[in-house]
């Protein structure tokens, strides 16, 4: 199917040779909103994620339904989690409804199956991007969420305070993981001879701690905080070691082959990034209507005045002019979903803050 695309960058790019760079940044607000109207070129792409969900008036999101903190089905059919509010962000963008989602409960085997097939449309599922996915699973990973590291937990009467204690261990990871891998490796590089038994399903692994048949539960640090939160015989009954072994970049991810999906995915995530560095909450976005900023007006998808008129900016993701504005206003900025779901479990921002405070969540201009 034929597509129009906005060459804005093609024309960035010419603004900046013929006024200099100055220039163009006090500046670039007539020169983007003339575009905006004017400079497309026809491309052929093929048909996108974007079309099907348009038209089926949902996004198929494939999450949990039983991780504490992240995705959680509740008693009334609602789920409930930081990941769970990055579907409903998605949907907020593209729909203009949070609601307008379909929570697709995936184990971690089936969670690149259920991209391939086209059963999801995104995998929102505490899912690490690492090189040999994004090159083997034709999944396309975007801007993490969040940014974890592989723990060890083990229960609080046992005699472990490091995992360098756990000789001999049997250690309890789930099936179809990065924790496998990193659990095999950790026990190798320290001598430990751990034996790494797999389970298909967290259910299996919580039976099989709860029977004393696993001297440690190995999962991402997120994770295993959650799993703690709900643990049946109380969180005080288990305890998190302070090591952490590896690097767990938890990332949304698409199907390879659709760049436009991708890019919508991407700019959704990143519009809670960039709303938290804006300090543009749920509460407080309607009063930016009148804002004289041109970043937040560009932002929020807000008429633009300069000499030639007034206009909104698209970038042309393909996204509504006021994505961001439904993604803030249904949904919460980052520091907002985090505070509402991680911090209550006593996860701290770390290397999750925005960047203006020492952490990795940058968001590129929206320009
Ligand atoms: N981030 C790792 C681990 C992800 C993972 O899903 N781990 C298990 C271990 S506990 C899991 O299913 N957790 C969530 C759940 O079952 O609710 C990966 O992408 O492989």
């Amino acid at each position: 199917m034929k597509k129009t695309v906005a060459i804005m960058a093609a024309l960035a790019a010419v603004t900046l040779v013929v006024s200099g760079c100055a220039a163009a940044e006090e500046d670039t607000t007539s020169t983007e909103t003339a575009t905006t109207e004017t400079a497309t070129a026809t491309v052929e792409t093929a048909s996108s994620v974007l079309d099907s969900v348009t038209e089926a008036g949902v996004v198929k999101c494939g999450t949990r339904d039983a991780l504490p903190g992240f995705a959680v089905l509740q008693e009334d059919g609602t789920h409930v989690g930081f990941d769970s509010d990055f579907c409903k962000a998605i949907a907020a963008a593209v729909l203009g409804d949070a609601t307008a989602v379909e929570m697709v409960d995936l184990e971690t085997s089936d969670r690149f199956t259920a991209l391939q097939s086209g059963a999801v449309d995104v995998l929102v599922r505490n899912t690490t991007w690492t090189a040999s996915r994004d090159g083997g699973e034709a999944a396309t990973f975007l801007h993490p969420n969040f940014y974890d590291g592989q723990g060890m937990m083990v229960s609080a009467d046992s005699s472990y305070a490091s995992v360098s204690d756990m000789n001999g261990a049997v250690v309890c990871v789930a099936k179809g993981t990065t924790t496998e891998g990193n659990a095999a490796l950790e026990s190798s590089r320290l001598g430990l001879g751990w034996e790494v038994r797999s389970f298909d399903e967290t259910d299996l692994i919580l039976e099989a701690f709860l029977a004393g048949q696993c001297d440690g539960w190995s999962s991402d640090v997120s994770q295993l905080t959650g799993l703690r939160s709900a643990y049946p015989n109380g969180a005080d009954a288990l305890v998190i070691l302070p090591e952490v072994f590896s690097k767990e970049p938890l990332a949304p991810a698409v199907l390879d082959g659709d760049t436009q999906w991708a890019q919508i995915v991407n700019w959704t995530i990143l519009a809670t990034i960039q709303a938290e560095e804006f300090g543009i909450t749920s509460a407080n976005v309607d009063t930016f209507a009148s804002s004289e900023d041109v970043g937040i007006q560009r932002f929020l998808g807000l008429e633009i005045a300069s000499d030639e008129g007034s206009a909104v900016l698209d970038p042309g993701l393909g996204l509504p002019a006021d994505f961001a504005y439904q993604v803030v206003k249904q949904v919460g900025n980052y520091g907002e979903i985090f505070a509402a779901h991680l911090t209550p479990l006593g996860l701290e921002r770390g290397v999750n803050s925005l960047w203006t405070n020492g952490g990795l969540m940058y968001a590129p201009p929206y320009r």
